[in-house]
């Protein structure tokens, strides 16, 4: 089935009257950890991408080795990693990678800020416009995920989510030109209808758009709108006039630094002949299921114990992915009472998530094509990789045992051996934006 049918309508129409000029076109699609932003970039460059649309997407993140990056790769887009702060305290590292996509040709750009990052109207949007007037940037998008928006529009004493981080979650919906509510496939008609309500009636100002990555329901849309609309309407109020957003940075700070942050890369190499694993692997035709598979799944499930006891330690999200020459087995968990999905890819067709088998609880569903694994050949030189992504409400310190111990306990298992390449564990800092206007 493809996204045609699926919505019962040609997306090429939705396109007509987009504007085509020599300007790169700039779609920022902000908010918290694990609301479905990078999935959704995957799509919308894919659409564009058909449409023979040049795209170029820029990942975000407090230190390098992101799982997102490894992802977006794959849709055959050219990705730039802006890593090591946010956007609005690396603006130049942002614009640069916004130069280096339009000079490699780029018409349209697609960027994910870092989940908890807020205040980017004054920081990024204002600053953009006033002093890259090159860059045509559409409308601030911010995504929310539908089970984490009581705890921003309700937040109640001992939530899960600690109130200062609730807090960056609300700012981000307080200065959204749209609010994109994802993942609307796990949403009763009932449940869409009321959080419709709440919405306008809480941010009257804001655009709405409900929609699912997984179904593409709302997906095109949401471009059609973003593309063809008036651009970022908060940002081109008059700074004079308009007030900037209150935000107090004390608390923002804190909300950021109440998460840990951990990346790694993992190379996994076969228990016995130390050869990199995927020489080993990719000569049984059953190689997903006994290992990677294996391997993504031991991980996930000594993380969720090693996080639940003896206090548990809500996760903003915690991200992991297997690749290899010709595939990936993508893992994440957005929270710690929920299960991790599990996505599978054969590089390089199938790349609609849409039309993929997307697995939800019961990791023994996986399904993988057995030809991403029919052969070694010419593969001696291949590695596989582990990149593990993980923020969660802890101090970085405690963060780092769990992780370990989840690699070694998960390595172990799967008759592979790990070794750390990378490994970093952080507090992010206290947010200096590079500039801040009309605050
Ligand atoms: N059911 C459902 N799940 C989705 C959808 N889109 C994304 N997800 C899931 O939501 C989780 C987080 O998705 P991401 O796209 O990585 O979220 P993100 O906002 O980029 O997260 P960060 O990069 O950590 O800020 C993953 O488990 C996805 O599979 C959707 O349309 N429907
Ligand atoms: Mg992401």
């Amino acid at each position: 089935m493809n996204n045609q049918q699926i919505n019962g309508y040609r997306f090429n129409s939705f396109f007509k009257g987009v504007a085509m000029n020599d300007s790169v076109r700039l779609i920022m699609v902000g908010g918290f950890l694990g609301a479905g932003k990078t999935t959704l970039l995957w799509e919308a460059a894919r659409l564009l991408s058909q449409r023979g649309e040049m795209v170029g997407l820029i990942t975000n993140d407090q230190a390098p080795g992101l799982v997102d990056t490894t992802f977006l790769s794959w849709t055959g887009s050219r990705v730039e990693e802006v890593a090591g702060s946010c956007f609005c305290c690396n603006f130049e590292g942002m614009i640069e990678a916004v130069q280096k996509l339009r000079n490699d040709g780029a018409g349209i750009i697609l960027a994910e800020p870092v989940g908890s990052c807020t205040d980017l109207v004054a920081t990024i949007i204002r600053p953009v416009l006033q002093l890259h007037p090159w860059i045509e940037l559409k409308e601030l998008s911010v995504m929310a995920d539908p089970g984490r928006l009581a705890e921003i529009l309700d937040p109640v004493e001992n939530g899960m989510l600690h109130r200062d981080a609730a807090y960056i979650l609300r700012l981000q919906l307080q200065e959204a030109d749209r609010i994109v509510i994802g993942k609307s496939d796990s949403l009763s008609d009932s449940d869409i209808k009321a959080i419709r309500e709440r919405l306008t009636g809480e941010f009257p100002d804001t655009a709405l758009s409900i929609l699912s990555s997984f179904s593409g329901n709302g997906l095109h849309q949401w471009l059609a709108d973003v593309l063809t609309g008036p651009g970022p309407m908060k940002g081109q109020r008059p700074d004079s006039q308009t007030p900037g957003m209150d935000v107090d940075y004390d608390r923002y700070a804190q909300g950021e630094a109440v998460l840990g942050w951990l990346n790694a890369v993992v190379t996994l190499h076969h228990e016995k002949t130390g050869k990199t694993a995927i020489s080993e692997i990719e000569s049984h035709s059953d190689c997903h299921e006994s290992s990677f598979k294996l391997l993504v799944e031991n991980f996930m499930s000594e993380m969720k114990s090693l996080l639940k006891d003896p206090v548990p330690l809500e996760i903003g999200h915690l991200k992991t992915c297997v690749t290899w020459k010709k595939g990936m087995i993508l893992s994440n968990l957005t929270a710690l009472d929920r299960e991790p999905d599990f996505r599978c890819r054969e590089f390089p067709q199938n790349l609609s998530l849409m039309e993929e088998t997307d697995i939800k609880a019961n990791p023994e569903d996986i399904k993988v094509n057995g030809t991403a694994c029919a052969t070694a050949d010419g593969l001696e030189n291949e590695s596989a990789s582990l990149t593990i992504n993980a923020r969660v409400q802890t101090d970085p310190d405690t963060l780092a045992r769990i992780v370990e111990r989840a690699i070694e306990k998960a390595v172990q298992a799967s008759a592979m051996r790990g070794e750390i390449v990378s490994f970093t564990s952080l507090k992010p800092g206290r947010p200096c934006p590079t500039h801040r206007y009309g605050v």
